[in-house]
Parts: structure tokens; sequence; C-alpha cells
């Protein structure tokens, strides 16, 4: 009969060594996980709004011929401090040079290009986006887009 004797300490280093094996891999285990769910989230929380810009046109009965450019759609909802890019697509008219009231963000939209805004506003309110070349009614707009914050 054999018997493998071990002192005390050996096998409780062993032991030891096995637990600390153990946690290493169960920590990179984890920390890949974690890193994974926190991109996933990450995306998740970074809304996309598409907009785009149209022209209404129609001639008038006498041969007077109207037109309008809005922004598409003309509202949009946003929470406070979310995060959001707004895609702005440019369909109609030349160009769009913009602004939104209240903040620092300014742009401009482009036929055929896409403009893209990276939205995050901390501050309740509705905050206005306005084109600075069909301002108004005399401009062919209000181009105005009305982006409520809450
Ligand atoms: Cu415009």
């Amino acid at each position: 009969m054999k018997f493998l004797v071990m002192k005390k300490d050996t096998l409780i280093f062993i032991l030891f060594v096995g637990f600390m094996l153990v946690a290493i891999s169960t920590w990179f285990l984890l920390k890949g996980t974690d890193t994974v769910v926190f991109n996933q989230e990450t995306n998740e929380n970074l809304r996309e709004i598409h907009m785009v810009t149209v022209e209404f046109k129609s001639t008038m009965k006498d041969g007077k011929k109207m037109e309008a450019y809005r922004w598409d759609p003309g509202t949009i909802n946003i929470e406070k401090g979310e995060k959001v890019k707004l895609y702005i697509s440019g369909i109609n008219g030349e160009e769009h040079p913009f602004y939104i009231e209240g903040t620092d963000i300014k742009g401009s939209v482009k036929k055929g290009e896409e403009t893209v805004v990276n939205l995050q506003i901390d501050e309740e309110g509705t905050y206005r986006l306005i084109c600075e070349v069909h301002g108004d009614r005399a401009h062919n707009g209000p181009m105005i887009a009305y982006i409520n914050v809450d």
C-alpha cells in the first residue's frame, strides 16, 4: 500500500494556486463578456433619427408658382441628455445652412449629401432647427424643425 504523503503546507499551496487559476480565468471571461455587453448597450443608446429636406411646389391657376421648403419630419422628440445621431439628407434645394437655436450646433445640408449631427441636449425645452436661407414665409419657408427635449 502506497501513500502519497504531502505536507499540509504543500496541499494548501496547491489548492491556493488552483483557486487563483480559476479566479483569473473567471475574471478574464467576465471581463470579455462585460465589454461585449457594454458595447451593445452603447449602440442601443445611440438612437438614429433620419431627416430629409423637402420642397413643396405648385403652379397656381394664374400661372404663378409657389414653393416651400421643409425639414421632414418637422418635429422630433428626444430625452434629456440622450445621445442621438441626426442624419439629414439633402433631397430638395441646393443647400440649407442651419443652426439649432439655444445650442452651438450649426452646419449645412447639401443636395445629394448627408449631414450627421450629434445631438445631446441636457436641458428640457423646444429647440428650433432653422434653415438660414429659408427661415420665413418670404423666403420659401419657414424651414424650421422642432426638437422637443424632455
Ligand atoms: Cu433651407
